[in-house]
């Protein structure tokens, strides 16, 4: 849409015109509203032959309320099981969702990876079918570069073996012609060949893909932790300054509720860190400031007696770091003496 028709949306329209349509569904759009509505992102596994397929979509993390416009399967951290794209047309476009399904290397985890080069009609071999005969008896899958809205797939083919050691192969290739390829190992990756008969192994490229960053950090590490404005357990507004509060030492700011069971349950194990003298550490509660005096009481009547901060009254002084609605608790962020943060360590520490 041009700036001339985009400005003109204030303008008086007919309700309903084609004009009128266009311009409030890119309103709708831009302002991050979804245009289908409570089509909600599913994803199901399949719990094999005659068992139906389990709902994975709110414990995978893919239950979303934003438009989707495409979806890419394919793997992409080289681990062996097939990993998801998603492209929204709003909010969070792009999400790369990884399969943790099965640890690499249980027992469970056998794969076999499979490209394809035609000799014959087409050497990309688009449109072949490729029949692994796995824990559940055959299964095919088409070489399709080009399905789904908007998308293209990957020239690699995954196939799960769950505990199987090896599995038979075969492929039928454009114009009909269908090869064995005998048995491929667990694990294997295999480029093959129309009429060679044998698959060429070839290497693995691992990409690890990160652990997510908490929903509603803000900052990410390596970047700078400013001072923040909040108040006190009086109340009285106060300074958090990470690289004072550091004092030459690596800084853990704690961000908890007094209502987070998990928060409370390890005030005493940030309390014997600050303690052993490695390291200094912070609390930031994010109860609602009435609740401030509250929280306060929580934290002494656990041991802590580490500098704390909490929520001032308006507006809550977290607003260069986090929003507080998606931000899930408790979140410790490793500051270096200069006020970087390090690392964020996702849900109560280790112990
Ligand atoms: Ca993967
Ligand atoms: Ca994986």
């Amino acid at each position: 849409m041009d700036v001339a028709t985009e400005a003109s949306i204030t303008a008086a329209q007919d309700v309903n015109s084609s004009l009128y349509l266009g311009l409030h569904n890119a309103q709708i759009y831009q302002d991050g509203l979804s245009f289908s509505g409570s089509e909600r992102d599913k994803v199901w596994i399949n719990r094999g032959p005659g068992k139906g397929f389990a709902d994975l979509s709110d414990l995978s993390g893919a239950d979303d309320p934003n438009d989707g416009r495409a979806v890419v399967a394919a793997d992409f951290d080289d681990d062996g099981d097939v990993d998801l794209f998603v492209h929204n047309i709003q909010r969070e476009r792009h999400k790369l969702f990884r399969n943790d399904a099965v640890e690499p290397g249980a027992p469970e985890s056998g794969f076999l990876k499979i490209k394809l080069r035609g000799t014959q009609l087409a050497r990309e071999a688009i449109g072949a079918t490729v029949i692994v005969t796995g824990p559940h008896g055959p299964t095919a899958q088409v070489l399709s570069r080009g399905a789904g809205f908007v998308s293209s797939q990957s020239d690699e083919l995954v196939f799960g073996l769950g505990p199987l050691k090896q599995a038979d192969v075969e492929v039928v290739w454009p114009g009909g012609r269908r090869e064995s390829f005998g048995a491929l190992p667990t694990g294997s990756r295999s480029l093959l060949v129309e009429g060679s008969g044998q698959g060429e192994p070839y290497e693995a490229q691992p990409r690890p893909l990160p652990d997510p960053l908490p929903p509603g950090l803000l900052l990410e590490e390596g970047e700078i932790l400013p001072s923040l404005t909040l108040v006190d357990a009086n109340g009285n507004t106060a300074t958090l300054d990470p690289v004072k509060l550091a004092d030459g030492d690596t800084l853990f700011l704690n961000l908890w509720a007094s209502y987070c069971a998990p928060c409370v349950a390890e005030i005493p194990d940030l309390q014997a860190l600050e303690d052993a003298g490695e390291v200094n550490v912070v609390g930031v509660s994010v109860d609602a400031p009435a609740s401030r005096e509250r929280a306060s009481q929580v934290l002494a009547k656990r041991g802590g007696s580490y500098p704390s901060f909490y929520l001032g009254a308006g507006g809550t002084g977290l607003e260069p770091l986090v929003d507080l609605e998606r931000l899930p608790i408790p979140t410790t962020l490793v500051i270096t003496p200069e006020g970087r943060i390090d690392t964020i360590l996702r849900g109560p520490l280790e112990r």
